[in-house]
């Protein structure tokens, strides 16, 4: 089975479709005026409109959750929820009306059955697999999934831990319960940073117990070369597939459960009340060590490395030549800090700067809160901050745990590839809890899930930019561009393991989001993608603009597979709670969904645009699901074939659903259509007013 899946993949690409898809759309009504509901309701006048009309006032009439009428959500948590109730009801009595329950039964019956028949592949995490299961149920899935995160990392209460306990289900684990430390003296504060030095370095000899040394040997010589470094092109899977194959084997041997405990003894350490603790601490005697400038306050020794504590002057940290430190505490001036890699004798590695604009710089993988094999936290309290690495960077890992918390500033991340929240084999998770950010970054980044991963961002609040791409030329012979696989993007290495999750959230802030083929809310091979943004005017521009280093792009401007798309067993989301919005890509989303996938658009509110597009918004093919849902504002739906999903076996199935305003629809305006038919078996459905409740 799994050979036939391959196979047919390779037979059905995009490539050989037609750009437009216009020639499969069928109108059932004119749209020359602007046509109230109850308007195009009379102009329809079929017998099958009638039926419709008396399953939606069922459908009205069953619903118990209040539908509030505003449709302004900050936190995402007021309408949210209750409209993707709403939004299932519909999909299922749009299916119920034009008899179509079978085949979308039939559809989803094959996908189980696909999942079945591939069940133990490598690295198939339980999360992926349900929702796969579920594609129906899957939006309302991971709603919930990134408003609870958000409300840990995002709100005013920061709980690292409650996201990693999160983490750890969706990795198929259990999570570890967060030891809790009272700190108020440096004292006590250095003794807290000590136990949890020390309970995490136990818990990563743990994690890799199970590894034989020659596994480790290949982890640590190979899976950086395979999964990053070689990775030059269109970045679908990783070379020497038995070589990859053992390295995904060998991560998933490693012990899970203490794996996550790892990262879950060090959330203690992200917490303010401990930056508060430690800059209380004084001088003692005259430290000095080699690899660090400027006036030190102590250095600690511990059995599991040095605790080194810097003073509120400038210094600079060398952190690789300071062999032997395990934790490096900064308590103010503006620093600098150069490589910092763990490896098989330093395993664990923390830098906590509590104040002062810092810059941190290297270019070896695996630094600024990231590890390959093994584990690094970085938590910077105040400033503003520089972040520059090449690949594997700023809250990264590659078997491990990376995390990076930036509390405060205007921060600036700039990485190549696997950054910025980026996972496989355990958890990436970048933190920025304030100020107006830029996150640079060409491939595997800002909220990357690979095999057996949980990769995050999470911008809590300013206005950020983001970019992704621009390096790695994409492997399609049709069109230009680049490939990008990030901002909330799972994929698994095709051929040779299944993908992880991978998450983009964003509070406030007006946004601007640039990104390449494969990415924003992307689900590619066995896999989970989700991209949230909960208030603001969003700019999701398609493809990235200028080239990488800022200067001119080499390839024309073009995103292909992007926004809120699954493809191959994938399923890529993207929600945004306020604003007014535009949704760009030019082929392949925005929301879109191919073979055995579902791809996703849910905007709770404002005047939002989607661009056009050669197949997207609500489009699905080769037997893929898509949904594009928005509720409230005049939203501008350019160019044609919104919801086309043309016949197929066991089908294609394409949902606009659009409530509220005036909205426009490619050439003609038809705002307020209340069900027509895009192709066989897609839906544009355009209601004036949210269905009531009763
Ligand atoms: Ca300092
Ligand atoms: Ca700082
Ligand atoms: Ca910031
Ligand atoms: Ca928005």
């Amino acid at each position: 089975m799994r050979a036939l899946i391959f196979s047919r993949l390779h037979n059905t690409d995009l490539r050989h479709q037609p750009p437009s898809t216009e020639k499969d759309r069928m109108h059932n009504t004119p749209h020359s005026s602007r046509n109230t509901k109850y308007h195009s309701a009379l102009q329809l006048n079929t017998a099958k409109l009638v039926s419709l009309t008396i399953a939606l006032l069922t459908l009205s009439a069953s619903m118990t959750t209040p539908m509030p009428t505003t449709v302004a959500a900050k936190l995402g948590d007021v309408i949210a929820e209750p409209a993707l109730v709403l939004m299932e009801a519909e999909i299922t009595k749009g299916l119920e009306a034009r008899q179509l329950n079978e085949k979308f039964k039939g559809y989803q019956a094959w996908a189980v059955r696909g999942l079945n028949n591939t069940a133990g592949a490598r690295c198939r995490l339980g999360y992926c697999d349900r929702m796969l299961r579920n594609m129906l149920k899957a939006p309302a899935d991971a709603e919930k999934l990134t408003r609870q995160l958000h409300q840990a990392l995002g709100g005013s209460e920061f709980d690292l831990a409650g996201a990693l306990k999160m983490a750890a289900e969706k990795l198929d684990t259990t999570p570890a319960i967060a030891a809790e430390y009272r700190v108020r003296s440096g004292k006590t504060a250095i003794a807290a940073v000590q136990a949890c030095l020390a309970a995490t370095s136990k818990e990563w000899q743990t994690a890799i117990g199970p590894l034989s040394a020659d596994q480790v040997t290949l982890l640590r010589t190979d899976l950086y070369r395979l999964s990053t470094e070689a990775i030059t092109g269109g970045a679908a899977s990783w070379p020497e597939h038995p070589t990859s194959r053992r390295m995904c084997e060998a991560m998933t041997q490693m012990n899970r459960p203490a794996l996550l405990a790892a990262a879950t003894e060090l959330a203690p350490l992200t917490d303010p009340r401990m930056k508060t603790a430690l800059a209380k601490i004084k001088r003692t005697g005259n430290p000095k060590i080699d690899g660090a400038t400027g006036k030190l306050l102590r250095l600690i020794e511990t059995e599991n490395g040095k605790i080194l504590i810097g003073g509120p002057g400038e210094n600079t940290y060398d952190l690789d030549k300071l062999v032997d430190v395990a934790v490096v505490i900064d308590v103010a001036g503006n620093d600098t800090y150069v490589e910092g890699v763990v490896n098989a004798t330093r395993p664990v590695l923390v830098v906590m700067d509590l104040a002062g604009d810092d810059s941190y710089k290297g270019s070896k993988p695996g630094i600024q809160g990231s590890a390959l094999l093994g584990v690094s936290m970085l938590v910077d309290f105040a400033g503003d901050d520089k972040y520059d690495a090449s690949d594997v960077a700023q809250g990264t890992c590659l078997a491990g745990v990376g995390i990076l918390v930036d509390w405060a500033g205007t921060d600036a991340y700039s990485a190549m590839r696997r950054a910025q929240g980026s996972a496989t084999g355990g958890v990436g998770i970048l933190v920025d809890r304030a100020g107006d950010d830029t996150y640079h970054a060409s491939l595997y980044a800002q909220g990357f899930g690979g095999p057996l991963g949980f990769g995050l961002i999470e911008d809590t609040a300013g206005n950020d930019h983001y970019y992704a791409g621009g390096v790695n030329p994409d492997s399609y012979g049709d069109t230009p561009g680049y490939a990008g696989w990030s901002q909330g993007a799972g994929a698994g290495p095709r051929g040779i393991a299944n993908g992880g999750i991978g998450i983009m959230l964003d509070g406030d802030g007006d946004d601007v989001y640039e990104c390449d083929y494969f990415s924003h809310g992307a689900g590619y091979w066995f896999t989970v993608g989700l991209a949230r943004d909960f208030g603001g005017n969003d700019q999701r521009l398609g493809s990235t603009i200028n080239g990488f280093d800022g200067g001119e792009r080499g390839e024309s401007r073009f995103l292909r597979y992007g926004i809120g798309f699954g493809v191959h067993y994938g399923i890529g989301l993207v929600f945004d709670d306020a604003g007014n919005d535009t949704y760009a890509a030019d082929h392949a989303g925005p929301a879109f969904g191919y073979d055995i996938s579902l791809g996703g658009i849910f905007d709770f509110g404002g005047n939002d645009t989607f661009g056009q597009t050669g197949i997207g918004q609500g489009a699905a093919a080769a037997n893929g699901f898509a949904i594009l849902f928005s509720v409230g504002g005049d939203d501008d739906y350019q160019g044609s074939g919104q919801a086309n999903a043309g016949d197929g076996s066991p089908g294609n199935f394409g949902f606009l659903i659009d409530y509220q305003g005036n909205d426009k629809y490619g050439d003609e305006e038809q705002s307020d259509v209340y069900l027509e038919r895009a192709s066989t078996t897609g839906f544009l459905i355009d209601r004036s007013e949210i269905p009531k409740t009763e």
